[in-house]
């Protein structure tokens, strides 16, 4: 199924053609139909010539009703724009345009109606250029009569073209549904409906309700107007919640699968249309079917920290509209995080501003990474983004500038420490912990690398850290060169020997933390330890001692100690007696 909203000045023909296309009414209330005007949201459907479902999501163009046209177009991918032959260009026709351009909707038709009163020429060009202006760009125009239906036709092969060109759907990923009716049917209880643009949702799902955050459970479902067991977007979805009463529902909701999105208060937001500066301190943000009063605090030009009344299901690169109350000049916004740090320390603003001057629109993993230092895999997932960064424990991913000056302040540390208590047997672990703001103590084991060393829960310099003599180094070196390639192929003993790593070399550079010597005649440059922990975070999990080997290009030789030395570090975990796993963050 795909779904299409309306857009354009109010009378210019939308629920006209709605009608004339589906055959269904879309202005439900009796009211509408006595003032011959689209009050709220209107829902129709029809299946085009190719078979393909078309669901019409029906907005009012009056300006007294925009918050319900924001409810309509806010979930829904593609936009039909309606004008009017015989009056053109008009006020709403702008301000629908500005929203669907604040949203960044990229697929839609140009629909000139009622060119049974006026030809339709002037008013296509004039719309044309509008839109072409916006991320619309250049759309296909229609000129049709509601009245006379002539052009109909031709619409419903613009609709065929435009379904085609619209992104595949996915079944997949987690489900954020945005109410945008509520009501109650006898006999079954509360119902609430919404566009489904991703997910699947299926009977006895378990959802989350947002803002109260209560669980929900779906006892039945239909997709227009039929029952169906399972759905999945993009589709129009009607549900009903076991246990739910209806005044625990109403538009402006979400339904959202549980622990996959970040329920959210706090928000720094990238702004297009206006600068922070020109926003009053008070605004509405629009955001799927809701509209939520938001705080304004200026970051920098484009860039502001919006504090929600309410939280919401939002993620990284979700974009929506914010206005001022009272106001019909619409901004768009970008989110930018949806954890951002707290701006309570001194220039903590301007720092901010600073920093999210040159993210990219939207922000990738390794961006969010940078600012957080350290983030969990799931924390980056649910925030909206693709893991990136280094991986050092469990699935905590770090930004590998900032984890190396985590492990420069962790040494200096640790000698201040040495020097203050000589006695005392070292760095407590925790201490450690608190100073560098860490999360998890996993994260300090992980930094420590020769020569410091953690034992029983505290963390010293070895005395005998002695600078590499000048050959070993040099040895050390041919051998990083040797193994450029092939990270993993620690060389034969008569190799080593070659290379000028006698045991005793070895042994000095293995004290050095140059090497890893993994077993007697086994050894590998420092760095292959991040690196075997990047590959095998990746490949499927639980493994095999035979599937890391193949992962790391290696021999039996190497991958047996290699492994054991990972278990040994606390990097994996054995799972049987024949696989292992990388260390989870809950380990
Ligand atoms: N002559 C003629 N009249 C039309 C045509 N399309 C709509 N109308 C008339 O224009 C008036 C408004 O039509 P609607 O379809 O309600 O307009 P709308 O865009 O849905 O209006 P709002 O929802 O209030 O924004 C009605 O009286 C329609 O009968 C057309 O193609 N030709
Ligand atoms: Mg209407």
């Amino acid at each position: 199924m795909h779904v299409v909203a309306t857009a354009g000045h109010v009378d210019h023909g939308k629920s006209t053609l709605v009608r004339a296309l589906t055959g269904i009414e879309p202005d439900r209330w009796a009211e509408e139909r006595r003032r011959g005007m689209t009050i709220d949201l209107g829902f129709a459907w029809t299946a085009l010539p190719s078979g393909r479902e078309l669901a019409f999501v029906d907005v009012p163009g009056h300006e007294r009703f925009v918050s319900n046209m924001l409810a309509g177009i806010g979930p829904v991918p593609a936009v039909m724009m309606v004008v009017a032959a015989d009056e053109g260009w008009m006020p709403q026709s702008a301000e629908h345009l500005a929203v669907i351009d604040a949203l960044g909707l990229g697929h839609g038709l140009l629909v000139v109606t009622r060119c049974d009163r006026e030809d339709p020429e002037l008013a296509i060009e004039e719309a044309q250029s509008e839109i072409t202006q916006t991320c619309l760009g250049q759309v296909e125009a229609v000129a049709v009569s509601g009245k006379t239906g002539e052009g109909i036709g031709d619409l419903v092969k613009a609709l065929e073209r435009l379904v085609d060109s619209l992104p595949p759907p996915s079944a997949d990923g987690p489900v954020r549904l945005w109410i945008d009716r509520a009501f109650t049917i006898k006999g079954m209880g509360t119902v609430v409906t919404g566009t489904l643009p991703s997910g699947t949702v299926t009977i006895g799902d378990e959802l989350v309700l947002i803002p109260s955050g209560r669980r929900v459970r779906v006892r039945g479902l239909e997709s227009l107007k039929r029952r169906v067991d399972s759905v999945s977007g993009v589709a129009r979805v009607a549900m009903n919640l076991k246990g739910v009463e209806l005044g625990d529902v109403a538009r402006g909701m979400a339904l959202v699968t549980p622990d996959r999105w970040n329920s959210t208060k706090t928000l720094d937001v990238r702004l297009r249309g206006a600068t922070a500066g020109e926003l009053a301190r008070e605004c509405i943000l629009h955001m799927g079917s809701t509209a939520t009063a938001v705080r304004v605090r200026r970051l920098g030009t484009d860039t502001a920290r919006l504090t929600l009344s309410a939280p919401l299901p939002l993620r990284v690169g979700d974009r929506a509209i914010i206005r001022e109350p009272g106001s019909r000049r619409v901004a768009g916004l970008t989110v930018l995080d949806v954890r951002p740090p707290s701006l309570s320390r001194r220039g903590a603003a301007a720092a901010a501003a600073r920093e999210l001057a040159d993210w990219p629109d939207p922000p990738t993993g390794g961006v969010l990474l940078r600012r957080h230092g350290f983030l969990t895999q799931d924390d980056l997932t649910v925030m909206g983004c693709e893991p990136a960064g280094q991986r050092v424990s469990g699935d905590w991913l770090v930004d590998a500038e900032h984890w190396k000056s985590l492990g420069t302040d962790l040494s200096r540390a640790v000698s201040e420490y040495a020097e203050r208590n000589p006695l005392a047997p070292g760095f407590p672990v925790e201490s450690a912990r608190q100073l560098l703001r860490l999360p998890d103590r996993r994260l300090v084991e992980a930094l420590v690398r020769p020569p410091l060393q953690l034992k029983a829960n505290r963390i010293h310099k070895t005395a005998a850290a002695p600078e590499l003599p000048a050959p070993v180094a040099a040895a050390v070196r041919r051998l990083e060169e040797e193994l450029k390639s092939t990270p993993f192929r620690a060389p034969e003993a008569g190799r080593l020997a070659e290379l000028g790593l006698h045991s005793k070399a070895v042994i000095a550079a293995a004290r050095a933390g140059a090497l890893i010597r993994l077993a007697e005649g086994v050894v590998l440059p420092a760095g292959a330890e991040d690196r075997a922990v990047q590959i095998l975070s990746r490949i499927s999990q639980p493994f095999t001692a035979s599937e890391a080997r193949s992962a790391l290009d290696t021999s039996r030789r190497v991958v047996i100690p290699l492994l054991e030395y990972l278990d040994s570090r606390g990097h994996t975990v054995r799972v049987d007696s024949s696989t292992r796993r990388m260390k989870a963050h809950s380990d």
